[in-house]
Parts: C-alpha cells; sequence; structure tokens
C-alpha cells in the first residue's frame, strides 16, 4: 500500500546556502543517511492543516473546510473558518509562550536555590543587573544581603506565573501611551500560567467562538511572554551568567576538533551548558580527555544554548536548528546534550549509528535511544562533570570522521545595557547618537531578522538575504537565535562586513563603534529587542511608542510555536512583523484581514505573512519608509552620507592596518569596540614587539 504522505517529489530548491551543510548532506546520501532536509523533500505538508483549515479539536471531526467556497462551510459544530484558523493560531501562540516561560521559571528556580545557598557552583554573577531587576520590581536593595535580593526578586518572578491578582510586572516597562493603550483593550497579562490557560480554554470545543476575541486572547498571552517569561528569563540569566558585552568567537561545523573530545550542548537553558563550559576548562577533565588519546576537550553550541554560551563565555557555535543532525554526521561528536525545546527526534536513531552519546537531561524532555543523565541545579557541575567523563570514555570509539572545513569568525553578545554603555559611556548610557542618526537619515531604520530555519525552505537564503539588504540600505539589524547563527555562517557577524554596509550606516558604525548587525542573543532574548524599542521610542525624536518607530520585525524561515508567539507579542507590542514560508491562518481572509489591518488598527503593530523573499524586503521598507514620512523625517537618500571620515587620511589608515595584518597573519583586535578600531582604540595581538604601534603611529 502507498503511504500518502510519502509523495516523492524533485527538491524545489537548494537545500541551504551554506558550503558546510551541503558538504555534509552529500556526505549524508554516501553514508546512506536520512536528514530533515531529505525528510521534507518526500514529506509534503498537509496544504489543509498548514492553511489553518483543518479542525481537530473535537472527535466529530477533523473538519476540514476546503473548495473555494470554504469560507461559507462549517464544521459539524458550525464553527466557521474563520474560528478554526483563529483557535488554531492561538493554540500556536500559547505553545509558545508555555515553552519560553517554562524556561523563565526554570531559571527563577535556579536563582532561588542560589538565594537559599542549595545551588553550589552557581552564584549571581551580575549584581547590578539584579539590582536593576529589584528597582523593576519594586523590591528594596538598600543595605540588604545580594543573597537576600536576590530571593525577593526569584519570588516575585515565580509569583508572575501564577499570581491571583493584580498584573504581570514588566508591562510597566513598556512607554507609557503603550501600557494605556492595553489598559483600554483588556490586553495587559495578568499572571503568565493563567494566560495560557485561558487560551486552552476559549480555543476548547465550544467556547469562543468570535474569531476576534480569540485573536485578542492570543495577542494577551504573547505578552505574557515578551513582558513576562522570556524578559525575566533574560533578565534572571543574566543575573546568573552575566550580562553579555562583545566577545568574538566562531560558528559552523568546522569548529569541531578532530584530535579532542567534541561535547556539543543543543536546546535551550544555559544552566547546565554553563556548568559544561566550566566542565569543558577543568585541568582535571582535560588530562582525562589526553590520557585517552585526545588532545583536550572542545565544547560547541547549536540553537539557542549556544546562544547563551557564545554570548557570555565565547563558545563557538556548531550551528543552527538544521544543523543539529549534521554535526551527528561528523561522526567526531562524543556527547551531544540537550536540555529542551527544538531537539529532533530523529537525533535519537541517527546517534546510535555514529558513535555519538545522545544525552537527555530534562525530565520533561526524553528521547528514545538517549541516555538520561536528569540535571538538577543542586549538584550541577557534578552532572557536568559525569557528562564530560562519558564524553572522554566515548573519544576511542569514533570512527572515520568528515568535518566540513567552514568557521567564519563573528561578534556576538550585544545587550541592551551595552548599547547604552557604548553609546554615551557608564554614567551617561543613551540612545541618543542612534536616534539623532534614523532623525538625519544617516541610519534609514531598524530591523529586528529572527527565528528559526524551517526545512521548507533554502536553509538560511532568507535570512541572510534580508541582512545583506537591510545592512546596504543603510537598516541598522539586530539578530538573535537561529537567524543570528546563520548570518554569523554568511560573516555578516564579522567585523569586516562593515565595508558592504550602506554610506550612512556605515559613517554612524564608524563613529560610535556599533557593528551593523547586532547579534542580541538567544530567542528568548526578543525581550532585549523590546527594551531596546521601547528605549529608542522614549529618548525623544522618533514619537512615542513602538508603532511610531520606522522598525520592522522579520522571522524569513519560522517553523515552531515559539516563533508565533514572539511575532505576535511584537504586533500587541506595536511592530510590525513579517514571516516567511507560509501562513498558518492562509485559509481564511477573514483572519488574515483581522491579523494586518484589524491589529493595526488595535495595537499599531501587526502579523504579515510573506513567502516571498523579494516582495518580503520590498515590504519591510515600505513600512520603515512609511514610519518615516509619519514622523515627518527627511526622506531617506543615500546619496547624502558617507563622506564624513571618509578621508584620505583615514583610507590610508585602514589599508595600513590590514597590510600589518596580513603581514603578521593575526588580526587586529580591538579595546572597547570589536568593529573599528578606530572607534575607541586599538590593541594588536602584539603590543609589545618592535612591530607594535598605537593609533597614532599607523596614522601618522
Ligand atoms: O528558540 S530560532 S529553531 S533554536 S525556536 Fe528553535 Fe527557532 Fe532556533 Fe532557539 Ni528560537
Amino acid at each position: 500500500m502507498t503511504d500518502p504522505t510519502n509523495e516523492s517529489a524533485a527538491p524545489p530548491s537548494p537545500r541551504s546556502i551554506d558550503p558546510a551543510a551541503l558538504d555534509m548532506l552529500a556526505h549524508a546520501d554516501e553514508c546512506g543517511v536520512e536528514t530533515a532536509f531529505s525528510r521534507a523533500d518526500h514529506m509534503k505538508p498537509c496544504p489543509i492543516g498548514e492553511s489553518g483549515a483543518c479542525c481537530r479539536i473535537c472527535s466529530m471531526g477533523p473538519c476540514r473546510l476546503v473548495g473555494k467556497d470554504a469560507e461559507q462551510k462549517v464544521g459539524v459544530c458550525g464553527a466557521d473558518l474563520a474560528t478554526i484558523a483563529a483557535r488554531h493560531f492561538a493554540r500556536q501562540v500559547a505553545g509558545g509562550v508555555a515553552a519560553h516561560s517554562d524556561h523563565g521559571r526554570d531559571m527563577a528556580m535556579t536563582l532561588r536555590a542560589v538565594a537559599m545557598g542549595e545551588a553550589g557552583g552557581y552564584t549571581v554573577r551580575d549584581e547590578q543587573k539584579l539590582v536593576a531587576v529589584a528597582a523593576h520590581m519594586g523590591i528594596a536593595t538598600a543595605g540588604r544581603a545580594i543573597v537576600e535580593v536576590a530571593l525577593d526578586v526569584a519570588d516575585t518572578a515565580l509569583a508572575q506565573f501564577g499570581q491571583p491578582h493584580g498584573e504581570i510586572i514588566y508591562t510597566k516597562r513598556a512607554t507609557k501611551k503603550r501600557q494605556a493603550r492595553w489598559h483600554e483593550l483588556g490586553l495587559t497579562p495578568r499572571a503568565i500560567d493563567r494566560e495560557v490557560t485561558e487560551v486552552l480554554h476559549r480555543t476548547h470545543e465550544g467556547v469562543d467562538l468570535d474569531a476576534e476575541n480569540i485573536l485578542r486572547s492570543a495577542l494577551r498571552c504573547s505578552l505574557a511572554d515578551g513582558w513576562g517569561g522570556a524578559m525575566l528569563s533574560t533578565d534572571i540569566s543574566d543575573i546568573l551568567f552575566g550580562t553579555p558585552s562583545p566577545l568574538s568567537s566562531e560558528v559552523n561545523l568546522g569548529v569541531l576538533k578532530d584530535d579532542q573530545v567534541n561535547v556539543i550542548v543543543h536546546g535551550h537553558e544555559p544552566t547546565l551548558s554553563a556548568m559544561l563550559v566550566d566542565a569543558s576548562r577543568d585541568p582535571v577533565l582535560i588530562a582525562e580527555a589526553q590520557a585517552a588519546g585526545a588532545k583536550g576537550i572542545n565544547l560547541a553550541g547549536i540553537c539557542c544554548t549556544s546562544n547563551e554560551i557564545l554570548m557570555r563565555y565565547g563558545i563557538p557555535a556548531a550551528g543552527n536548528f538544521l544543523h543539529q543532525e549534521l554535526a551527528v554526521l561528523t561522526g567526531a561528536v562524543e556527547a551531544m546534550v540537550v536540555d529542551v525545546q527544538c531537539i529532533m527526534q530523529a537525533l535519537g536513531p541517527l546517534a546510535q549509528r555514529f558513535h555519538t552519546k545522545l544525552v537527555t537531561t530534562s525530565p520533561k524532555a526524553k528521547i528514545p535511544g538517549a541516555v538520561h543523565v536528569e540535571f538538577d541545579e543542586h549538584h550541577a557541575r557534578e552532572t557536568a562533570n559525569e557528562i564530560v567523563r562519558m564524553a572522554i570514555a566515548n573519544y576511542p570509539n569514533r570512527g572515520p570522521i568528515h568535518i566540513p572545513n567552514y568557521h567564519e569568525p563573528l561578534v556576538a553578545g550585544f545587550s541592551h545595557e551595552y548599547l547604552n554603555y557604548m553609546q554615551g559611556g557608564f554614567h551617561r548610557g543613551s540612545f541618543r547618537p542612534l536616534n539623532d542618526a534614523v532623525i538625519a537619515g544617516r541610519i534609514r531604520g531598524l530591523a529586528g531578522v529572527v527565528g528559526c530555519n524551517n526545512a521548507r525552505v533554502t536553509q538560511d537564503e532568507g535570512i541572510v538575504e534580508m541582512i545583506k539588504r537591510f545592512i546596504a540600505d543603510d537598516v541598522l539589524v539586530v539578530v538573535t537565535g537561529c537567524a543570528a547563527t546563520a548570518g554569523a555562517k554568511a560573516g555578516y557577524l564579522s567585523p569586516e562586513i562593515l565595508d558592504t554596509a550602506g554610506p550612512g550606516l556605515r559613517e554612524v558604525m564608524e563613529a560610535i563603534g556599533i557593528p551593523p548587525v547586532l547579534h542580541l542573543g538567544s530567542c528568548v532574548d526578543n525581550s532585549r529587542i523590546l527594551t531596546v524599542l521601547t528605549q529608542v521610542a522614549t529618548e525623544g525624536g522618533l514619537g512615542e511608542d513602538i508603532d511610531d518607530l520606522p522598525a520592522v520585525g522579520l522571522c524569513p524561515e519560522w517553523m515552531c510555536e515559539k516563533a508565533i508567539a514572539i511575532g505576535t507579542y511584537f504586533a500587541a507590542s506595536g511592530a510590525h512583523t513579517i514571516f516567511g514560508v507560509s501562513s498558518p491562518v492562509r485559509a481564511s481572509h477573514e483572519v488574515t484581514r483581522l491579523m494586518t489591518e484589524g491589529w493595526e488598527r488595535l495595537v499599531g503593530g501587526d502579523l504579515e505573512f510573506i513567502p516571498d523573499w523579494d516582495e518580503m524586503y520590498a515590504r519591510a521598507l515600505e513600512l520603515i519608509d512609511a514610519k518615516r514620512a509619519a514622523l515627518k523625517l527627511p526622506t531617506y537618500d543615500p546619496g547624502q552620507f558617507g563622506a564624513s571620515g571618509d578621508t584620505a587620511f583615514f583610507a590610508a589608515i585602514r589599508a595600513y592596518l590590514a597590510e600589518k595584518a596580513k603581514e603578521q597573519e593575526v588580526g587586529v583586535t580591538t579595546t572597547g569596540s570589536p568593529v573599528y578600531p578606530l572607534a575607541e582604540g586599538h590593541t594588536h595581538d602584539h603590543p609589545h614587539g618592535p612591530d607594535s604601534h598605537t593609533h597614532e603611529e599607523g596614522g601618522a
């Protein structure tokens, strides 16, 4: 019998723009191993479910409303297409909020354990951030011990999940105008778990049957993530592991080492992975690795756990979502340690074909074929040591290896705090230079390029296209999650990329030392984009709220419910947001209308789905330019800027530095600014030799 879901068809487009991925996919074919890429070729998406026209909420169905008159049809209970599509969408939002926010809850539990002295190995690494967070929460800090404040912060954070009364405290961090709008519309989230539960209740069979009302509950639920669970997660991670500031590292599968014990961390939470960083640098464990025949222990990351330890410890990223199987395929990974989210079940059988030990660590996330070593923050370091020893013991079992030789340099770690610092220093942190540059038109606008890989589209293509075009057109880009990794793999997070930026953007970058593409962190760190946009909106000169700003959010290769939740909270916060791939509500014109023009009227932002890259980009620029016009800012003119600082004098310095770097086969490293050695003063890798020199010497 033929499997109706197994339609074979020629691959419609290249599977990836990443040469490392293409190399590994050819290797997978040689090994006869299937991957998400090949499975996607053979498993077409169900067009009814994909477009939001399938209702499987009760056992009278599934009801599928299809055909030219689909919008006139109803399911067995009488639900129409708009209700069905809206219910499905709202449940996706609730799923995403639950995932991010449960991650946030775990961070709060760890902070609580630290405050109680029960989490050996963890500590409050960023006391300043703790004090700032306490201030947001209305917790007194003067004269109190750090652990006391930490306990109050942890308990206040945990209360946000299930508090019976009140509102989510961090909504007060939005602009006054936004807070008033949410109140007026009844969109201020009350408690995180309550909003998730209420969406699940409303979308149960026979409850909320009005598409617009269902979508309002989805907006409120999403805000419980953006201004609740995700923001708490970011803040508490900063408190426990440090607020990121720029550092350099490398990305792509070439970061794996052929002569070291390779351990990959994959998933989302930074707790165990931070301990694995310590374990991988422990001289005792390194000696054990050497005794097993390896030169050392090499830790690398996949997905957002990777972003968490990349931006705080400089641990290299082996890749993004679609790289997880490819990493195992190298045959060089002794252990892949996973926690929660974005972990493919395919890793179980795949790891068994190679020597890789797949190690699950969360009681919430087990995988057939994996070894389970349960993580408990009270004994985290012991768990990390156990896992590293397991990897070391596995090193002699390695078979043939195939590591593609692709690795790109990158700069990551731009927190909201650091962006303030780099624009105004420690005492006068500010966004004034950025706002002024946008007002003048040197910077045309701001874009967030975020989200996943999706095997339905060419890996990284949409993300990289958007980044490339934006910076060439003087739009400053911030990136998070797998989009950040995609941009980095394509070289867009390296200092050299400044040369491809438009003239106005480059001028600003060179003047204040901001790279044109800022890596803001993992997917929970999309909350950093909310705080950045809020500060831009309140700094002056660009309106009063996020929906006044010449800014857009893009998620070209979205894949999961978390991405839908993020897109929805950006919209509810006033941002125009564009997703690629396909629309989960495409079947219903009414729901599509409600989420675009309806939401724009309601909250000032919207959520659009545009699968074509050219159309997506054109729409993004149209939105940015329309906001500039509404603010009565000068029309963007690329010919107007770019001359200042571009003198022969500076050109000579740049040429000199490039020549020196080439001669000595070392890069020019910088102090303060990772981007451009002239921004805040630079030092070289070789400050004390006869070749050492300063700016002045270089420019003389
Ligand atoms: O949380 S971008 S594929 S790893 S969901 Fe998953 Fe998507 Fe990657 Fe990070 Ni975010």
